[in-house]
């Protein structure tokens, strides 16, 4: 029987809405763990990160150094989940949450596909950003740009190639993430590419990408990727997003390409949602990235 091993981070401090932190309760309290056994794995919840509660004032960004110890703590304890055999299941938690577990995931000598499902880029660094908010730098971060101290979190400086990884969902983009993305060819499926092409097919090409040269696969799921008619218990909402049904097309394909070894979902704010009806969405994709069929 395969084993998952669920960690939540309770972390708000890489984004201006509060709220966010109770992410990883909403997503449990919408059923995950049953669902997960019903699916028949083994499945352990190992708690929560003890993340601080209260930002230090006057750092050079917001949070700075409370996401730098917390991405520690979780890059430490997926290596040790790892080691005893789980399939790590990370719950956000604001989506700066993705440096720890990015670092823990990348710590073999094999490198990591990446699948960054998201509305946004996620590649500010601390000279592009508009906001000073580290939940829009960790794909940067991951890609061995930005603050050092974030950079270094885990063995490795650079987690992730640019030439293993694509974006998928994207339809805000600032002037310094859509150079990086030129700079470092990145694949990005915007809402253009979905639209003409079709989910099915988007996910067939991504996965060809991602899987290129390697055994280890990670999805990073950000909640504002759906569009925030069906999904609106996220931070910071962009029309026209990605519907219920294409997402689950996406996580089935997933589920059937078996190339996924870490997950994780993020960015779900109970205070901002309709009677938890992000945080349900976040289970049901689960399930589906899990392998839950109809028939
Ligand atoms: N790109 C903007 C907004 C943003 C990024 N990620 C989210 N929002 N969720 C920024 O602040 O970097
Ligand atoms: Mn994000
Ligand atoms: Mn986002």
């Amino acid at each position: 029987m395969k084993k998952i091993g669920i960690i939540g981070v309770p972390m708000d401090l890489g984004q201006s809405r509060r709220g966010v932190d109770m992410g990883p309760s909403a997503i449990r309290y919408a059923g995950l763990v049953p669902l997960l056994r019903t699916l028949k794995y083994d499945v352990t919840d190992f708690g929560d990160i003890n993340v601080a509660r209260t930002e230090e004032p006057k750092q050079s960004l917001n949070g700075l150094k409370e996401i730098i110890n917390s991405s520690h703590m979780l890059a430490k304890k997926i290596v040790h989940i790892k080691k005893d055999g789980y399939l790590p299941l990370i719950l956000g938690g604001d989506h700066s949450t993705a440096i720890g577990t990015i670092a823990g995931v990348a710590t073999e000598n094999k490198e990591l596909g990446l699948i960054w499902y998201d509305a946004h880029g996620d590649l500010n660094t601390k000279e592009t950003s508009p906001s000073g908010n580290i939940h829009g730098m960790p794909l940067a971060v991951s890609l061995g740009y930005g603050i050092k101290e974030l950079v270094e979190i885990g063995v490795k400086t650079k987690k992730v190639s640019p030439d293993k990884m694509v974006i998928i969902g994207a339809r805000s983009l600032d002037d310094g993430e859509k150079q990086l993305i030129k700079q470092l060819r990145i694949k990005v499926f915007t809402m253009h590419e979905i639209d003409r092409l079709g989910m099915s097919r988007v996910m067939e090409e991504a996965i060809q990408i991602v899987q290129k040269g390697t055994e280890h696969v990670h999805l990073s799921l950000d909640l504002d990727a759906l569009d925030p008619l069906e999904a609106p218990g996220v931070g910071t909402p962009v029309t026209g997003g990605l519907t219920y049904r294409e997402s689950h097309l996406a996580m089935e394909m997933l589920a059937e390409s078996n190339i996924i070894t870490s997950a994780e979902f993020v960015e779900v704010n109970p205070i901002l949602d309709e009677k938890n009806k992000t945080a349900q969405i976040a289970v049901g994709l689960i399930g589906s990235l899990f392998g839950q069929k109809l028939l």
